[in-house]
């Protein structure tokens, strides 16, 4: 198959990095994206994501003119869907939101031709490609699905903070609705992917990425289990899960105020909802999580015990340091319930511009307050000059929920400091 042009459906977090790589690769690009603002920002060599080395690749492929930002599909060699798949409340459930995927999987469907390639990159449960995808392309486009197109599910796998390097370096998963679109996505993705690409069927592929989000998030949450219990038992989790992980077949991951994100906290959900009576263990680890916010406020309670009008600090908003992603972040409703219980917040995050709540600098935030509550483990805050934030304070003390800070460095300058799943006699 001659490639020459490529219409991305979606420009967030995979949809741009995406099609500015197939920019620079030498594809002629068309990005589409339904926000206006979005696509004149791309078109002006810009980026609206915090994302390492992003604005360099976008700014060269937008001059270069291989890419151009656009509200609407055009007619293309490849179509690559990474439009996002949220979850929604269904009579009381959490089930997957494809209406994205659907409305660009229409669009795809006008535009198509014979002989084309339609990925589908989002993250979609099992079926969405065969079932959902497939059908619309065929309706809109009057063509037949393995014989007049190609279709393939690879999901993207990219962690966010990383992106191109993982763009370029992951191994990747292409499932094709018939062994040739398996074939055709595959010449497609080693002209730019130096990773291991393994085919397989399109459900499969969706399976493969669903367990891989599940499976971290029940790491995780067993991680966030072991924190409590080593509270409990007066022990430091962060220290004994570092030496349980010297065993050669252990891998346990990190505890933390909450799991968010767009991906590991949503996925898992995508399985749960539609195998009730299998994903015990999921369901589990997605409860264990969810509970961590307010852990973290329940500990954080008995620092401020017998503080009338307490003030807390908190550093870092997004889901995980270093981005500037806010979605989902367990910090959203850390900071909800603390406002609920009558405690001022004042926020403070070097990566955040816009937020629902009002961002404060570095001394702004830390005068008057009663507790420094770390949530996310950006690096601006190892470099942190606790002497002069001390000044500032009302009472000295800082809770640690993602062991990031320099603590001897607090504790030195009058600090007293508290981590999360480290027992602490005094309380
Ligand atoms: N977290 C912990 N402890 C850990 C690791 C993470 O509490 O040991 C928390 C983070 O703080 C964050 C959340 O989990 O709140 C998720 O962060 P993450 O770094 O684990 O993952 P994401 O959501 O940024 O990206 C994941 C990745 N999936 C896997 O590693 C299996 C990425 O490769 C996927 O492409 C991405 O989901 C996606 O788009 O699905």
């Amino acid at each position: 198959m001659d490639i020459k042009k490529i219409c991305v459906m979606g420009l967030g977090y995979i949809g741009l990095p995406t099609a500015s790589l197939l920019a620079n690769s030498g594809f002629q690009v068309v990005g589409v994206d339904k926000q206006t603002r979005l696509v004149k920002i791309i078109n002006d060599g810009g980026v609206h994501i915090e994302e390492p080395g992003l604005k360099t690749l976008v700014n060269a492929a937008v001059n270069s003119g291989f890419l151009k930002a656009c509200e609407h599909a055009e007619k293309a060699d490849v179509f690559f869907i990474a439009v996002p798949t949220p979850v929604k409340e269904d009579a009381g459930r959490k089930v997957v939101d494809l209406s994205f995927v659907q409305a660009a999987a229409e669009e795809v469907g006008d535009y198509l031709q014979q002989g084309n390639l339609v990925i589908l990159e989002s993250t979609s449960p099992p079926k969405t490609t065969n079932t959902v995808v497939g059908p619309l392309l065929e309706k809109r486009s009057g063509l037949k699905a393995g014989n007049d197109f190609y279709l393939a599910h690879c999901p993207e796998r990219v962690l966010p903070g990383n992106t191109l390097k993982e763009l370029i370096q992951n191994n990747r998963v292409i499932g094709g609705i018939n062994p040739e679109s398996a074939e055709q996505a595959h010449s497609l993705y080693k002209r730019f992917v130096e990773g291991k690409i393994s085919l397989t069927d399109a459900t499969t592929a969706e399976m493969v990425k669903l367990i891989e989000n599940s499976y971290r998030d029940v790491n995780i949450a067993l991680a966030n289990e072991i924190a409590a219990i080593c509270e409990n038992a007066g022990i430091d989790a962060w220290e004994a899960i570092n030496l349980a992980n010297l065993h050669p077949r252990v891998h346990l991951h990190q505890p933390g105020p909450g799991v968010g994100g767009h991906c590991i906290s949503v996925d898992p959900w995508f399985i749960i909802s539609e195998f009730r009576d299998e994903a015990k263990m999921i369901r589990l680890g997605r409860e264990i999580n969810e509970c961590q916010p307010a852990k973290v406020v329940q500990f954080l309670n008995k620092l401020l015990k017998g503080i009338k009008k307490p003030v807390v600090t908190v550093m870092g908003i997004t889901y995980k340091g270093n981005i500037d992603d806010i979605r989902e972040s367990p910090a959203l409703k850390i900071i909800d319930e603390l406002e609920r219980i009558g405690v001022q917040v004042k926020v403070y995050d070097p990566h955040v511009m816009q937020f629902a709540y009002e961002t404060n600098n570095l001394k702004e935030a830390f005068r008057g307050s009663d507790c420094a509550l770390v949530l996310a483990d950006h690096d601006e805050f190892s470099f942190l000059y606790p002497k002069e934030l001390a000044t500032l304070m009302r009472t000295k003390q800082i809770y640690d929920t993602r062991n990031c800070i320099e603590r001897n460095l607090w504790e030195e300058n009058g600090f007293r400091c508290y981590l999360l799943g480290q027992g602490n006699e005094a309380l």
